[in-house]
C-alpha cells in the first residue's frame, strides 16, 4: 500500500460546535468544540490539540489577536471541549482553529471553522409578541359534519404579517431571531427566509421556547424592505395528539409572533427591525392549517406582492399581547427540513377527476401538486394514505387526523399547491376534482423530518434484510420530526419514552442524534413531577399519569446511550438528578423492591404476541436496570457515594427478582421470550443458570417454528442475547422468518416502513383494529442496532465510551454471504465488513485514528490469518493475534485493513 504524504498525515476533520456544523445563534456560555480525525497511516493517533479562536479568520494568524489560545493540551480527543475563552458575545461569530499533533510527537493536521451566537442576554430582546387579540375570535362549538378545513371549531386562519422599514445604506450583516406560538415561515421582500420546516418545533412551551436565528444578509437592501411572516396553530394552539378537546388547553388560544430583525452596517451602526405595534395583520389565502387536519389554500385570495415593500392591502393594525417574552432558547438542533423528493410512481384514473398516486414508499411529509387550466374557485381535494384497500385509500387508521389538504384555485393557467404547515403519514395520495388528466410529473412528495446528519449505512447480501434495514431508515426518518413521535399518520404523534429508548440505539447507528435527543431529554427532564415520576411522553400532552415501567426508564437510559455513543457528558450531568429521582420515586413506593405499585399505565410488554409477560417482572427488571445506570452515571460524574449506593441497591433488586422471579431450574415466571430476554440482558441471573435460560429461550421460539412473541420491549433484545450466548442460528432465523408473525413477513405484504404491530394486517385476519394500527412505526425495528452491532459486526467493548475501543465482531450466518457496515462516529470512520467465498473469510475493517480494536474473525483456524498473503501478526498495526473460542482475536491500531482466513464451516442454510 502506498499513500501520498497528504494521506499519511494525520488530520482534523468534521468540526462542529455544539454538536452542530458551523451552527448560528448558538444558545450556550459555554459551546462544545469537536473534531474527527482521519488518515490512512496506521497506528495513527492524537497526542495533543491546540484550539485557537478569533473573531475575524484573518486574526487566527496573528498570536497577538487571538481572543482565546488553549495552548498545548496532551490529549488523545477532540470530543466536546468546552470554550474557556473569553465570555461570548450575543450575535457574535468566533471563529476558531485546532491544530493537532501526531502520536510520535509531530506536528500534523490542522482544521478551522465557526459558530455564531445567538441572543445570549434576556436584555437583547426588544421584541414584543403580537398577534390577534384573542377576545376578538369567534368562538363555535367543534362542528361534526363541516368541510375539513372547518372542522377544528376555531375558524381563525393563519396569520400574515408584515412591516416594512427604510434603510439607507446597504447592510453588511443581517440576522434575524424569530419565534412563535404555533409555527411560522418568514418572508422577507417577497421570499422565503431559511428552510427549516415547523419552525419552532415543538418542546415544552412552558418552559423553554426555541428561538431560531437566520442569515438573512443577502436579503435586506439599501431603500424600502418588507418584513412578514405567516403563523398557523401548530403544536401551540392545533390538534395535538387523541385529546379530542379543542387544543387550546395544552399550549394557548392563538398563535402569535416575536422576531428581531438586526442590521449591522459598513460604519459600525446596527439598526434594529423588531414585532412591535406597527405591524399590520390580516388573514390570507391559507384560509385554516392544522398538522393533524391539513391545509387549505384559496389561490383567490393570495395578494401578490403581501410581503414586498409596497404589498400589504388590507391589512390592518396588529394586536400586541400582554405576553412574557416567555423562557425563549436558542434552538440547540438540526431544523426539521424537507430533505428530499419522491417522484410519482403510478397514476391511477378512479374517476372524473379522480386519482390515486403511489409514491411506492410510505414516508412522511407532502405533496407538492401542480395543477393546470383549473377555473377560478374550483376545488382539489388531497386526502392522505398508507395504505390501499380494493385500489382506495385505507382511511380508518389515522382516526381523527383528517390528512386532507385542499386546494381553491385561482384561475390561472398554472398553479402549484404545497402546503407547509401541516405534515401528513402517507404512501398513497387521492387528488379529487383535478381538472384534466393528472400526469405522473405534476405531482411530488416532499420528505421531511428533523434534519439529523445521516452517518450510517449497512447492507447485506439478502435483499430482505436490505429491506428490513430500508424499513427501519424510513420510520426514523418519519417519525424524527421535532420530536421522536410514534405514528405520523394518525392523531398522535406523541414523543413516547419507551419507544425512543428502545430505538435510540438504533437510531444513532443510521444518523448523528446527539443533538436531536439531548434537546430532548430536556422536555422529558421538565416533564418530571415533584415526586420523580416522568411521564408516558414529552412533551406532556394528553397523558397526565406517572409514567410506565419502560416507559418512565427511557429517561435513564437515553442519557446513558448519549453519554456512551458520543461521550456526551453534559446531558449525563443535566440529568442526573432527575434519573435518580426517578429511581428514588420507584424505590418509595415498592420498598420490597419489587415494583408493583406506581406503575402508571403499565404497558408491560406492548402489543407482544400470544403471550402475556408478567408486568411486575418487567417492571423489576427495569428498576434494576435503571438503578445500575445510575450507579454507572454517578461513577463517571464522580459522585462515588451515589455510585455506591445505587449499585449497592442494584444488587439487593437483583436479589429480589431472583428470589420472586426465578425457578432454580433457570426458569422465569411466566415463560415469555420477554421475561426471558430482561433477565439474560440485564444481567439479572445467577451465572450458573444462564445456560439454562437460554436453552429455555430457545425452546419457546423453536416450539414456535422459529417465531418470535415480543412486543415492543422485548424485540429489541432478541437477536443480540441469542447471538451473545451462542445462539447466533436462532437469531438468524428470527431475521429471515418470513412467515407471521416477522419482520419478514410485513416485508413480503409489500411494507416499506416498520409497522407499529406484528399483525397490523394478516392473510388470517386482515387489518387489525383501526383504533390503533400504525404501518409506520420504528419501536420493532430496534433491530437495526444488531444489524451494524453484530450481523456486520460493529460495536464497541463495554467499558468504552464514543467508540474508543471497538469490538468488531463479525457474525456470519443464517443466509448471508456478505455484509458490511459503516458509521461516522464521533471520532471518524469506523467499518466492519465480511464475506465468504472459496472456503475463505474476508474481514475488512476501518479504525479511526485514536481508536483501537478488537477485532473477532470466526475462523476455525485461528492461525489462517492473513493480510495480503502475509501472516496477520507480522503486519504493521497489528498489535497481537490470539485464539479464541470464537475463532481470533487480532488487537488492531487504527487503520484500514483486509485480512482474509479459513471460513467457518455449516455457513450456509439455504
Ligand atoms: C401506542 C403507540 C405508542 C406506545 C403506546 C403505549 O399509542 O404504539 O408507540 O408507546 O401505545
Amino acid at each position: 500500500m502506498t499513500h501520498t504524504l497528504e494521506q499519511n498525515l494525520l488530520r482534523p476533520y468534521g468540526l462542529q460546535t455544539e454538536q452542530r456544523h458551523e451552527p448560528l445563534g448558538v444558545g450556550e456560555h459555554h459551546p462544545r468544540l469537536s473534531w474527527k480525525l482521519q488518515s490512512d497511516r496506521r497506528g495513527a493517533a492524537q497526542s495533543a490539540y491546540r484550539i485557537t479562536a478569533a473573531q475575524r479568520v484573518a486574526d487566527l494568524d496573528d498570536a497577538t489577536r487571538l481572543l482565546w489560545d488553549s495552548g498545548r493540551r496532551e490529549s488523545g480527543d477532540g470530543l466536546l471541549v468546552r470554550w474557556d475563552g473569553p465570555v461570548l458575545q450575543s450575535a457574535t461569530r468566533y471563529h476558531w482553529r485546532v491544530e493537532v499533533w501526531d502520536e510520535t510527537g509531530a506536528a500534523a493536521g490542522q482544521a478551522q471553522s465557526w459558530f455564531e451566537t445567538g441572543l445570549l442576554r434576556r436584555d437583547d430582546w426588544t421584541a414584543v409578541w403580537i398577534g390577534r387579540d384573542p377576545a376578538s375570535l369567534p368562538h363555535v362549538d367543534p362542528p361534526q359534519d363541516r368541510e375539513p378545513e372547518e372542522a377544528n371549531g376555531f375558524e381563525a386562519p393563519p396569520l400574515y404579517l408584515r412591516r416594512e422599514f427604510e434603510l439607507a445604506q446597504p447592510p453588511v450583516r443581517a440576522r434575524l431571531y424569530a419565534t412563535a406560538h404555533g409555527i411560522y415561515e418568514p418572508r422577507l421582500n417577497g421570499s422565503r427566509v431559511g428552510d427549516a420546516e415547523l419552525a419552532p418545533g415543538w418542546t415544552e412551551y412552558q418552559q423553554r421556547l426555541q428561538y431560531q436565528t437566520y442569515d438573512v444578509t443577502s436579503l435586506v437592501r439599501e431603500g424600502r424592505n418588507a418584513l412578514g411572516a405567516i403563523v398557523a396553530d401548530g403544536w401551540w394552539c392545533g390538534h395535538v395528539g387523541f385529546d379530542p378537546r379543542r387544543p387550546a388547553q395544552h399550549y394557548g388560544e392563538c398563535p402569535g409572533f416575536l422576531a428581531q430583525l438586526v442590521i449591522d452596517f459598513a460604519d459600525g451602526s446596527q439598526r434594529v427591525v423588531a414585532t412591535d405595534g406597527g405591524w399590520a395583520e390580516s388573514p390570507g389565502a391559507i384560509r385554516s392549517a392544522d398538522l393533524l387536519m391539513g391545509q387549505h389554500f384559496d389561490a383567490r385570495e393570495h395578494v401578490a406582492g403581501w410581503d414586498s415593500p409596497g404589498g400589504g392591502d388590507g391589512f390592518q393594525p396588529v394586536a400586541v399581547l400582554d405576553t412574557e417574552p416567555g423562557p425563549l432558547v436558542a434552538e440547540p438542533d438540526h431544523p426539521v427540513r424537507v430533505t428530499r423528493d419522491l417522484p410519482a410512481m403510478q397514476v391511477n384514473r378512479r374517476g372524473a377527476g379522480r386519482f390515486i398516486v403511489d409514491f411506492g414508499q410510505n414516508l412522511v411529509g407532502r405533496v407538492r401538486l401542480t395543477v393546470r387550466d383549473a377555473a377560478a374557485g374550483r376545488r382539489i381535494v388531497l386526502r392522505h394514505a398508507e395504505i390501499l384497500t380494493d385500489g382506495e385509500l385505507y382511511l380508518d387508521n389515522l382516526r381523527r387526523a383528517r390528512a386532507t389538504d385542499v386546494y381553491t384555485a385561482g384561475g390561472e393557467q398554472v398553479e402549484v399547491f404545497e402546503p407547509q404547515f401541516t405534515v401528513h403519514g402517507f404512501r398513497y395520495l387521492e387528488v379529487d376534482n383535478y381538472p384534466g388528466e393528472l400526469a405522473g410529473t405534476d405531482v411530488v412528495a416532499r420528505v421531511l423530518h428533523s434534519d439529523t446528519p445521516w452517518t450510517g449505512h449497512f447492507e447485506c447480501s439478502d435483499q430482505m434484510v436490505n429491506q428490513l434495514q430500508s424499513n427501519i431508515a424510513w420510520g426514523q426518518r418519519g417519525n424524527f420530526v421535532a420530536v421522536p413521535t410514534d405514528c405520523p399518520q394518525r392523531d398522535e404523534r406523541l414523543g413516547w419514552l419507551a419507544d425512543a429508548q428502545i430505538f435510540t440505539p438504533t437510531a444513532s447507528r443510521n444518523a448523528d442524534v446527539s443533538a436531536f435527543f439531548a434537546r430532548w431529554m430536556r422536555d422529558v427532564v421538565d416533564g418530571q413531577d415533584a415526586g420523580g415520576a416522568f411521564r408516558d411522553v414529552a412533551p406532556v400532552v394528553s397523558l397526565s399519569r406517572e409514567a410506565a415501567p419502560a416507559w418512565g426508564d427511557g429517561a435513564v437510559i437515553i442519557p446513558w446511550h448519549l453519554w456512551r455513543t458520543y461521550g456526551d457528558r453534559r446531558v449525563l450531568e443535566r440529568c442526573f438528578d432527575a434519573m435518580a429521582a426517578w429511581v428514588a420515586h420507584i424505590k418509595r413506593h415498592n420498598p420490597d423492591l419489587r415494583w408493583r405499585h406506581r406503575t402508571g399505565n403499565s404497558y408491560g410488554d406492548w402489543l407482544q404476541l400470544e403471550v402475556t409477560t408478567p408486568r411486575d417482572l418487567l417492571s423489576t427488571a427495569y428498576f434494576a436496570r435503571s438503578t445500575q445506570i445510575v450507579a454507572q452515571a454517578a461513577e463517571v460524574l464522580g459522585r462515588h457515594e451515589q455510585a455506591a449506593q445505587h449499585q449497592a441497591l442494584h444488587t439487593a433488586i437483583r436479589a429480589a427478582f431472583i428470589e420472586s422471579y426465578v425457578g432454580d431450574d433457570g426458569t422465569v415466571e411466566g415463560g415469555t421470550q420477554t421475561g426471558y430476554l430482561l433477565a439474560l440482558a440485564f444481567g439479572l441471573l445467577p451465572q450458573e443458570l444462564v445456560p439454562k435460560a437460554v436453552e429455555h429461550l430457545a425452546a419457546d421460539i423453536e416450539k414456535r417454528g422459529n417465531k418470535l412473541t415480543t412486543g415492543f420491549v422485548g424485540v429489541a433484545l432478541l437477536c443480540p442475547v441469542l447471538a451473545d450466548h451462542g445462539r447466533a442460528d436462532l437469531a438468524y432465523a428470527l431475521l429471515h422468518q418470513t412467515e407471521f408473525p416477522g419482520w419478514g413477513y410485513s416485508i413480503r405484504h409489500g411494507a416499506t416502513t416498520i409497522w407499529e404491530r406484528w399483525d397490523g394486517w394478516t392473510d388470517h385476519s386482515g387489518f387489525q383494529s383501526a383504533t390503533m394500527n400504525s404501518f409506520n412505526h420504528y419501536s420493532l425495528g430496534s433491530v437495526g442496532d444488531w444489524l451494524f452491532g453484530r450481523v456486520a459486526g460493529i460495536d464497541q467493548a463495554s467499558g468504552s465510551v464514543a467508540y474508543r475501543e471497538l469490538l468488531l465482531r463479525p457474525l456470519p450466518g443464517g443466509k448471508l454471504t456478505w455484509a458490511r457496515a459503516e458509521q461516522e462516529t464521533v471520532r471518524g470512520q469506523v467499518a466492519c465488513g465480511w464475506s465468504i467465498a472459496d472456503g475463505r473469510i474476508t474481514v475488512t475493517v476501518t479504525v479511526p485514528p485514536g481508536s483501537t480494536a478488537s477485532l473477532e474473525i470466526p475462523t476455525p483456524e485461528p492461525g489462517s490469518v492473513r493480510e495480503s498473503d502475509a501472516v496477520a501478526a507480522d503486519q504493521p498495526g497489528v498489535l497481537g493475534v490470539e485464539a479464541s473460542a470464537a475463532g481470533a482475536i487480532l488487537r488492531l491500531t487504527s487503520g484500514r485493513y483486509t485480512l482474509t482466513a479459513v471460513a467457518p464451516g455449516g455457513t450456509f442454510t439455504d
